[in-house]
């Protein structure tokens, strides 16, 4: 498998810590280092990751993931219990697509640049879509009815994957994740895990220096 991506891709980062805990080798390929548009050829949505298999391109991490945990079921990236396997799944969508979606890069340009918001203008969006994201994840694990040392369970896994990125992401644009205890232990957890060093921007082969 190779999967194509950047050291700075949230999403991407959630597809390496779920190679790295299903133990799967995969080749990293930069698409920095790709001739100018060949990436489209690869992946239409021009977004990262894609994943390629035996010549195929998957694009969108959440798909992504589907595929591994169905193609590799062992180890499983969800916990046992089907109801604790929705709730990991949903932690992971409200952070795709309400919180990471709306504060990638170009959604950022386009507020600044097109909708003309200003610094303080994108400082509000950001810091509306984060907290009300960051409040409902600390929210949801106060209601688990067993206290996992992980999101869901007591190994790291699919809502963890993308917990982890997210507040990195949260941390370079400045948010006080003070109020969030659940959610900065677990990520402390997680990054004592391998997986996760492993899959981490500053030791990915194009990170710069
Ligand atoms: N929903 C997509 C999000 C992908 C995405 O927005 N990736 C960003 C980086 S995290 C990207 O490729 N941005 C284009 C760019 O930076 O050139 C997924 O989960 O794969």
């Amino acid at each position: 498998m190779r999967l194509y991506t950047r050291y700075r891709n949230s999403a991407g980062e959630r597809v390496r810590i779920a190679l790295n805990l299903k133990g799967l080798d995969y080749d990293y390929v930069a698409v920095s280092s790709l001739p100018r548009g060949a990436y489209r050829a690869i992946n239409p949505q021009g977004l990262m990751p894609t994943l390629e298999v035996d010549g195929q391109h998957v694009a969108q991490s959440g798909a992504i993931l589907e595929y591994l945990e169905e193609r590799f079921p062992e180890p499983s990236l969800l916990p046992a219990d089907p109801i604790d396997r929705a709730r990991a799944r949903s932690f992971g969508a409200h952070i795709a697509a309400e919180m990471h979606a709306l504060t990638v890069t170009r959604v950022r340009s386009y507020l600044t640049d097109t909708v003309k918001a200003g610094e303080d203008g994108l400082q509000d969006w950001l810091y509306h879509w984060l907290g009300l994201g960051l409040r409902a994840l600390e929210s949801s694990l106060e209601e688990r009815s067993v206290a996992t040392a992980f999101c869901f369970s007591e190994m790291p896994g699919w809502a963890d994957l993308h917990l982890v990125p997210q507040l990195s992401i949260c941390r370079g644009f400045g948010v006080d994740l003070g109020h969030y205890p659940l959610l900065v232990a677990i990520d402390a957890r997680c990054q004592a895990h391998e997986a996760f060093q492993r899959a981490e921007q500053s030791v990915q082969p194009d990170f710069p220096g």
